[in-house]
């Protein structure tokens, strides 16, 4: 905690922030995570990809559920500087409904042409009817290795792109299409953040480049909308008693029994509203539902 980003933590994203964040649908934040908080969190995903299939071949890890498969990742779900973004801007009623660590050894052999560019979501992306759709969630990247020239796998996004529901692209991934004109390789080092809108064009690029690239996504939504990682079982797992009530709330399993769901009518045994309750940082413009 003495490093120099912690003065930021449980602080409410700025107005300038939220601005750049609502014109470019994402914000980078740089030097989140201390060189030891980067040594830690690389470590742990360094041992998990060594002991999986992919580290033994080595070739590229995505791994979904990251915490389930990577439990000392869970300080990430609710660091105490980048998950400020996520409450101020979703509230307290959230979970993680998607998360995944990659892990991006260089390619040896040039990969065969496919169309990355999505928006998160899924379906979310074809059921809801309004133009532009809306936000529902935002995610976090944790970047722990040096992303800091274009070429290295980095993230590649179409600023301004979210309020967009449609980008022009081939009938199939794997047939050849020129890029967006207007795409940008996003350059971060370790201990970046990026937050994104879910709703902003983005595909990762491949890399060729000597430098292995790893880094945790961790997505938010609100509670009302289910999470398709897998947690159901977490509970039985030693060392899901050690979290605290607000990370197991973020991994699904929330409240003390008396009364906490996912509609939020009784925010009082939900444990982040208490969390930002109790330091005054509850959002006033969204209220209480009337019990
Ligand atoms: O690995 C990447 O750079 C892209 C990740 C991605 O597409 C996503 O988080 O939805």
């Amino acid at each position: 905690m003495t490093h120099v980003s912690m003065l930021n933590a449980w602080a409410p994203m700025s107005e300038a922030e939220r601005e750049q964040f609502n014109r470019d649908g994402y914000l980078l934040i740089p030097g989140v995570l201390s060189p030891q908080e980067v040594d830690f969190y690389r470590g742990a995903i360094d041992r998990a990809y060594t002991s999986s299939p992919e580290g033994a071949a080595g070739v590229a890890l995505h791994q979904l559920s990251a915490v389930t498969h990577c439990p000392e990742l869970a300080g990430l779900l609710d660091h105490p500087v980048a998950f400020s973004y996520i409450w101020s801007l979703l509230g307290w009623n959230v979970h993680v409904y998607h998360s995944h660590f990659d892990v991006h050894p260089r390619l040896r052999t040039e990969r065969p042409f496919r169309w990355e560019w999505h928006q998160d979501g899924g379906r979310q992306n074809r059921e809801i009817e309004t133009d532009p759709r809306p936000r529902m969630s935002a995610k976090l990247a944790f970047w722990l290795s040096d992303v800091s020239q274009p070429g290295r796998g980095n993230l590649t996004v179409i600023p301004g792109s979210h309020t967009t529901n449609w980008l022009p692209g081939p009938p199939k991934r794997t047939m050849t299409f020129p890029q967006p004109a207007d795409a940008v390789e996003l350059t971060v080092n370790p201990g970046d953040v990026l937050l994104f809108d879910r709703r902003l064009w983005h595909a990762r690029s491949d890399n060729y480049s000597d430098f292995t690239r790893k880094v945790v996504f961790i997505g938010y939504t609100y509670r009302w909308i289910t999470i398709r990682d897998e947690v159901a079982a977490l509970p039985e797992q030693d060392w899901f008693a050690h979290l605290t009530p607000v990370q197991r709330q973020l991994l699904g399993h929330a409240g003390d029994g008396s009364g906490d769901h996912t509609w939020g009518h009784h925010p009082e045994t939900t444990p982040l509203y208490g969390a930002l309750s109790e330091r005054g940082l509850l959002d006033s413009s969204r209220p209480y539902l009337i019990p």
